[in-house]
């Protein structure tokens, strides 16, 4: 049986903790499915839309889906961010006294195309490469938590073992649609290894991990969506460039969109 305290240990370790077991209830994961579908199809409860996406209601079901603060456009999908279970176990794998959910994805990767037009693999990347309006050395990471089962076939993400420690390369690519070729061009600090480590996850199961971890998945070979939520979080050690609010620092003073999720009480 898995235990909170070996995550703590796994994630400095390693730069990534897979809770490979339910955390978030079935019934509160089923409710953000439905709400994820209501997301895709442009039907939001809150009357709020989310923000600019790379997806939008009426593109192709074949291309990867990806939905900017949906949390904000719909109540069950800001009930599975907000999770009490995500936020005590992100503190715990963090060694954090407060956790703030700062910015969220919708991502639904389809079924690969067999005719092979639509490509939604996820290339290597670290996180931080697009999260520069936060101040160097801020805590950020991210809770990817599965609303599907999450199988080897189902393009799981993959991250590379101790990545977070090669400092910041910025030579990865989220949009990367050749993982084996782009991995070439990653230029690893000798003596380190490249070894990737699947995150295969149940419903309502979650990885962390790291803002330097490098990541990436490859095709869908299920016949259903793979469906997830990417939370990103901070710790109190963490801050805006400038104490700035604005692009995906926008909403952080607003609790209703970027919920505590932990804090811890003296
Ligand atoms: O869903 C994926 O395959 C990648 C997601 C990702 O890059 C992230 O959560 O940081």
């Amino acid at each position: 049986m898995k235990s909170v305290s070996d995550g703590r240990e796994r994630y400095s370790e390693d730069g990534f903790y897979i809770w490979d077991q339910p955390l978030i209830p079935a019934a509160v994961v089923s409710q953000a499915i439905a709400g994820m579908d209501a997301v895709r199809t442009g039907v939001y409860d809150t009357g709020v839309p989310p923000q600019p996406s790379y997806w939008n209601p009426g593109d192709s079901p074949k291309k990867l889906c990806k939905i900017e603060m949906p949390q904000i456009a719909n109540r069950a999908v800001m009930e599975l961010v907000s999770h009490p279970a995500l936020g005590e176990l992100a503190a715990a794998v963090t060694g954090a006294k407060m956790v703030q959910v700062w910015w969220v994805q919708l991502l639904c990767k389809p079924p690969a195309d067999p005719d092979g037009a639509e490509k939604t693999d996820v290339g290597w990347h670290q996180d931080r490469q697009y999260w520069q309006i936060w101040e160097e050395g801020s805590e950020l990471f991210t809770a990817w938590v599965a609303l599907t089962n999450v199988t080897a076939e189902a393009g799981p993400m993959r991250f590379i073992r101790g990545s977070h420690r090669w400092g910041f390369l910025n030579q990865g690519d989220f949009y990367g649609q050749n993982l084996e070729t782009q991995r070439h061009g990653i230029q690893a600090p000798p003596g380190t290894v490249w070894d990737e480590v699947p995150a295969l996850l149940p419903p309502g199961g979650a990885s962390f991990h790291h803002c330097l971890t490098f990541h990436g998945s490859g095709p869908n070979h299920t016949t259903e969506f793979r469906r997830s939520f990417a939370i990103h979080m901070r710790t109190e050690n963490s801050a805006p460039v400038h104490g700035e609010r604005k692009g995906l620092t926008q909403f952080i003073d607003r609790p209703d969109y970027c919920p505590i999720t932990y804090h811890k009480s003296v």
